[in-house]
């Protein structure tokens, strides 16, 4: 199994992420990580920011010759903006007059249950982890568990069904197909008549000063079933998604497949039923409402589920607060930030989806190494279709 930690702020001079447990022998390509982590760059709605980085990664442990050595693998991405915030994020105490504190909470962030918690008087403390510049780390360490998931023929692609009230189709595609269009589309969407409105819309809101939210939805294709377990809390693979899901900043649901849509309808409208595929010695499935998990195991299906993101909290039309210094009627605190990040999540929940399959797989057919876990897989696949 594998476990991960990330630091850095936003405006520090870099994040880091440490991964533990990534088996021997598989290629770490640094390009690989690069394409994903231009990908979550981009997205129409993003802030200024966006054109200062250039998130690129630095490994700095962990892989020798574009192989990974089963040691922790450390990865480094510089924020370019460091440049601009040297003395406001200094770790020298001399240069704390020069930095004028965040006293103004905005309401939805970390801000004010963040400096009550761990009693600061500026909400910068807070601010520069809350934010979602920290999914850049994110999105490395998914991009390195893809490559665990790669050699196996398991795919994983994130994609953008709405955002804020305008909905775009997902046609049943193939994922390279879907993967096409999407990458081509602004929004990550697939539909080009959804995707004017939803311009159109992120323009009025920064007009307004407004944000907004969306949903995103990742499939993945190619997992043998099993992937998980029926037998703990904890290991139940739709579980630990959603655990994982929910962790990405403004993040607010989580559902599989049919999700909360099952709750309205009869049993015999839901359950996919099951056949046999004598020719190919496999059941097969006639629907897939379930979203490729039954009793927190992959069935073999597509593993299909979306998550739903609530507009940024940044305002550059701001809402009421309190001013925590003065205790007076106040605004909340404008920062730089997004109009409309969702094109993003799409892309960071599509790591987070990555890395808790890669560890699911590991964690089935683990090993040390990529030829022993081959090994473990192919006589998993013989034992399934003998069955
Ligand atoms: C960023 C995500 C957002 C941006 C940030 C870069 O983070 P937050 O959750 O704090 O809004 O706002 O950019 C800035 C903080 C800035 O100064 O423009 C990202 O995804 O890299």
């Amino acid at each position: 199994m594998m476990r991960f930690l990330t630091a850095g702020e936003s405006h520090g001079p870099q994040l880091t992420a440490i991964v533990e447990g990534m088996p021997a022998g598989f290629r770490i390509d640094p390009a690989r990580i690069n394409h994903e982590l231009a990908r979550r760059q981009k997205g129409y709605g993003r802030g200024g920011r966006m054109a200062i980085e250039r998130d690129e990664v630095r490994i700095t442990s962990g892989v020798r010759f574009g192989q990974s050595m089963g040691s922790p693998i450390t990865m480094v991405v510089d924020n370019l903006d460091y440049k601009n915030w040297l003395k406001r994020m200094s770790i020298d105490p001399r240069d704390r007059n020069e930095s004028r504190p965040v006293t103004r909470p905005r309401p939805g962030h970390a801000d004010l249950a963040g400096v009550l918690k761990y009693n600061l008087d500026d909400i910068r403390d807070i601010l520069e982890r809350a934010s979602a510049r920290e999914t850049t780390a994110r999105v490395a360490i998914g991009a390195l568990a893809r490559q665990i998931l790669d050699p196996f023929g398991i795919d994983v692609l994130g994609y953008v069904v709405s955002i804020g009230a305008i909905r775009a189709g997902t046609p049943d595609l193939p994922l390279s197909e879907l993967r096409r269009i999407t990458e081509e589309s602004q929004v990550r969407v697939t539909d080009p008549q959804a995707e004017r409105a939803i311009i159109e819309e992120i323009d009025a809101c920064k007009k307004t000063g407004d944000t907004l939210g969306g949903v995103v939805e990742v499939t993945a294709t190619g997992l043998p079933v099993g992937l998980g377990s029926h037998v703990q809390w904890d290991r139940k693979l739709d579980a630990r998604l959603a655990f994982a899901l929910l962790s990405l900043q403004a993040s607010k649901g989580v559902e599989f497949g049919m999700g909360f849509g099952a709750a309205a309808v009869r049993g015999s409208q839901l359950h996919d039923e099951i056949g046999y595929d004598a020719a190919a010695r496999q059941f097969t499935r006639l629907s897939n409402n379930s979203g490729g998990t039954e009793g927190g195991m992959s069935t073999g299906e597509p593993l299909r589920v979306r998550v739903a993101f609530k507009p940024l909290s940044t305002l550059m039309q701001p809402l009421r607060s309190v001013d925590i210094k003065t205790k007076a009627e106040a605004v909340g605190t404008i920062e730089r930030s997004d109009v409309c990040a969702i094109p993003a999540a799409a892309v960071i929940a599509e790591a987070v989806v990555a890395y808790e399959l890669a560890n699911a797989f590991l964690e089935k057919f683990g090993g040390d190494s990529f030829t022993e876990i081959s090994r473990n897989y192919q006589t998993y696949l013989e034992q399934v279709r003998a069955f």
